[in-house]
């Protein structure tokens, strides 16, 4: 009888710890907040990949900078305190400036556009990350980026020593141009940036002022159609490395669906976002011909500066785009 009970527990032991060994949980950290695109598709990308390998491989997100804050995602994924996760691309820009590929003014400016650089940046991205110890899964770009202020704004004279939110290098560059205070704030954090005056203006997409109800402080939205910049979801080397061919098959099928669902979704989201500004009273247009001139103007001057920084793979991704 002993001698059951105790086979019978070395085999119950066995079950449990082969469970324990197939069983895994990646938690996915995301910047934006749950009910943004991004934050929605990374979710169904985390159902998709739980649900094909039958709970095997078990992704868990944490949107709205939850788990680590926008600035911090990478480097946790990086140094393996957490295996995926996703984060705006360009924000990196002040590591290498060939992140900033997609922010640069009036190179790539519709969804087309922005589908057709990413074709020539994605290969120069994927070494770059791999480079850093990361796999890149997928990309989903944001609408393009319009300017908010709490004024009407005619010409870059009206705009001269706003506080202005920036997220990027390009961001914080255009400040610069504008004569503009620049204050870098995660998305997470802007809502309450404006409403205590630490930020008064920024440039964005309708998506992110409706995330965040922008309408509670500012009063002006103009379409300017900048850039489209991305984001994009990685994975930590040793992770992707050491997982069987049929899981990484899984999640790269997963990875597609959501990029391709990811797209449509801001397209959709571009008119509706900029409805529901105007619903709340904000006053949504067109940036008049004196801004836009001398908006391009500054694109001008953004282009010469990126490809300097950028160096061959730059070059590459820019001649690619233009030859097209
Ligand atoms: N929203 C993000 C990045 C680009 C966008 O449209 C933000 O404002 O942080």
């Amino acid at each position: 009888m002993k001698r059951i009970v105790v086979s019978t527990l070395a085999v119950l032991g066995m079950l449990f710890s082969a469970s324990v060994v197939v069983a895994e949980k990646w938690d996915m950290p995301m910047a934006y907040s749950a009910t943004n695109f991004h934050s929605q598709t990374g979710a169904e990308f985390a159902s998709c990949v739980t649900d094909g390998t039958g709970g095997a491989l078990e992704i868990v997100t944490h949107p709205g900078g939850s788990l680590f804050g926008g600035s911090d995602i990478k480097r946790a994924i990086q140094t393996g305190q957490t295996q995926i996760g996703e984060r705006l691309l360009s924000a990196h820009q002040n590591e290498n400036a060939l992140f900033g590929f997609d922010s640069i003014p009036f190179l790539a400016t519709s969804f087309e556009d922005a589908v057709a650089l990413w074709e020539f940046a994605k290969p120069e991205l994927s070494s770059l990350l791999d480079s850093q110890n990361l796999h890149l899964l997928y990309s989903v770009p944001w609408p393009p980026q319009g300017l908010y202020f709490k004024k009407e704004v005619n010409s870059v004279a009206d705009m001269e020593g706003i506080k202005f939110r920036s997220y990027n290098t390009a961001t914080a560059r255009i400040a610069e141009l504008a004569g503009m205070i620049p204050v870098q704030i995660e998305a997470a954090e802007i809502s309450q940036a404006f409403a205590t005056g630490v930020a008064e203006a920024m440039i964005s997409s309708g998506s992110t002022g409706y995330d965040r109800k922008v309408w509670e402080s500012l009063t002006h939205f103009y379409e300017v159609d900048a850039w489209l910049p991305r984001n994009y979801v990685m994975v930590n080397k040793d992770s992707w490395e050491g997982l069987d061919d049929g899981t990484r098959n899984i999640i790269n099928g997963c990875a597609s669906l959501a990029e391709y669902a990811g797209y449509w979704r801001a397209v959709h989201y571009t008119q509706f976002t900029m409805g529901e500004l105007a619903k709340n009273g904000m006053f949504v247009g067109r940036a008049g011909d004196a801004l836009t001139d001398e908006l391009r103007g500054f694109g001008e001057t953004m282009t010469t500066e990126w490809l300097e920084s950028a160096g061959e793979a730059g070059q590459r991704i820019v001649d690619g785009f233009l030859a097209r």
